[in-house]
């Protein structure tokens, strides 16, 4: 399964180009340009987002609402470029002409002069038009594609905030929350975050920094419930699972730092703190209450039930060895605050070196709950590539056939 965009944010459309879903799925135009819309919303996002309403045009690979097995191209019109055209057309200027609304000046925290050097493009345009997060609206419209494949076996995904600008989500009720909970929670937040008092504050905290130009960041989690155990491999380097989801988050526009369920935390805690014991349901019925009553523990919600394996904590984020083992994939991205500040930097002029002020225009004061989503579409589209590699065919039904012998072999390991 692969998949490449391209497209400029003032450019006329994004594009993407997916390749290796089995034919026979069926696919709801609608189903991708709900994602796409959840992708626009968000608390702090600027006037860009009143601009554009993202659809998608299916141009190839889906015929009657169905999967053919080929080549699947997506398009996303940029309402913008309408005024861009004279900026971004791809027709050649007049010769001494310069470009109208040229870039000159790069802005910390931005691809632009680290680019500018690399292709030895005088005009930082070039740079920022492809290295802008509008980019990601390709990805949420592929990452769909993944995520009708998972659904179609019963997985399923929510994006979340769970810490923005300082201000912590209580982790302890999230984890609580069973998956559809938390995601019905996530979506009704302003902030898609499923915990409503940390909600407000993080708004009046995006309010604060807003009003003084600044920025905000976070941190977003993606879980995934309902996935076997068995994706990825700890065979080769390069197949392993979480190293693949780590890439994936890492490629967002704008994260910084990724975990694997307790990522950092674990770290600075003994091995005894950390490492997720393993249970069987053979041992008898789950009595909820180890303590009081012995017995065993209560699975986790989102466990993937075949075999009777079962652990009563996931701190290791579902995946052990690079392989996934059952429980529910759970990811973190840590997203900086955005660079585009209202609030000057100070950088250097290409031309005249002469040092100035960085400010903008437009920005987002926060796109965090956009991040959130855009996770879910990058994790939803690795686990879906790693289904393709277990499971294989180049039909749904031949897919089913395999994943069901699987099942079946699971029940008696
Ligand atoms: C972006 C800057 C803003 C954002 C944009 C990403 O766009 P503009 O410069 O046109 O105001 O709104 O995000 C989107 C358009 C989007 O759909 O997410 C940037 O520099 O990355």
């Amino acid at each position: 399964l692969r998949y490449l965009t391209a497209g400029e944010s003032h450019g006329p459309a994004l594009v993407v180009v997916v390749e290796g879903l089995p034919a026979g799925l069926a696919v709801a135009r609608e189903a991708i340009d709900r994602h796409l819309a959840r992708r626009q919303q968000g608390y702090g996002r600027g006037r860009r987002q009143q601009i554009e309403h993202d659809h998608v045009r299916i141009l190839s690979g889906i015929r009657h609402g169905v999967t053919l097995g080929t080549p699947i191209a997506l398009e996303i019109e940029n309402r913008d470029f309408a005024h861009w055209q004279e900026v971004m057309g791809a027709d050649p200027v007049a010769p001494g002409a310069v470009a109208p609304r040229r870039v000159t000046r790069p802005r910390p925290g931005h691809a632009d002069l680290a680019g500018g050097m690399k292709y030895g493009h005088r005009d930082l345009r070039n740079v920022l038009e492809r290295a802008s997060a509008r980019e990601t609206a390709a990805r949420v419209a592929a990452g769909t594609l993944g995520r009708i494949l998972l659904e179609a076996f019963g997985v399923e995904l929510a994006g979340h905030v769970v810490m923005l600008a300082g201000v912590e989500a209580d982790r302890a009720l999230l984890a609580r929350l069973p998956l559809p909970e938390l995601a019905r929670a996530a979506e009704a937040s302003p902030v898609r975050c499923a915990d409503a008092e940390a909600a407000r504050r993080m708004m009046e905290r995006i309010d604060v920094l807003r009003e003084r130009g600044d920025t905000a960041g976070g941190l977003f989690e993606v879980r995934a419930g309902g996935v076997p155990p068995g994706l990825g491999s700890y065979a080769q380097w390069d197949r392993r699972l979480d190293a693949r989801l780590a890439a994936a988050l890492a490629s967002i526009q704008a994260v910084k730092g990724v975990e694997v369920g307790d990522g950092f935390a674990a770290a600075g805690l003994p091995g005894s703190e950390v490492h997720d014991e393993i249970f069987h349901r053979s041992a008898g019925e789950p009595a909820g209450d180890e303590e009081a009553g012995g017995g065993l523990p209560q699975e986790l919600p989102g466990h993937f039930a075949a075999g009777g394996y079962f652990r009563a904590t996931n701190r290791a984020g579902g995946i052990e060895g690079g392989v996934t083992n059952g429980e529910p994939v759970v990811v973190r991205g840590a997203m900086k605050p955005l660079p585009t500040l209202y609030q000057p930097l100070r950088s250097v002029e290409i031309e005249t070196k002469e040092p100035f002020q960085a400010s903008v225009e437009r920005s987002d004061a926060c796109a965090l709950p956009a991040a959130a989503v855009v996770g879910e579409a990058v994790v939803a589209w690795e686990l879906a590539a790693a289904w393709v590699e277990k499971f294989g065919g180049d039909t749904l039904s031949e897919m089913e056939a395999a994943f069901e012998a699987y099942r079946g072999r699971l029940e008696a390991y």
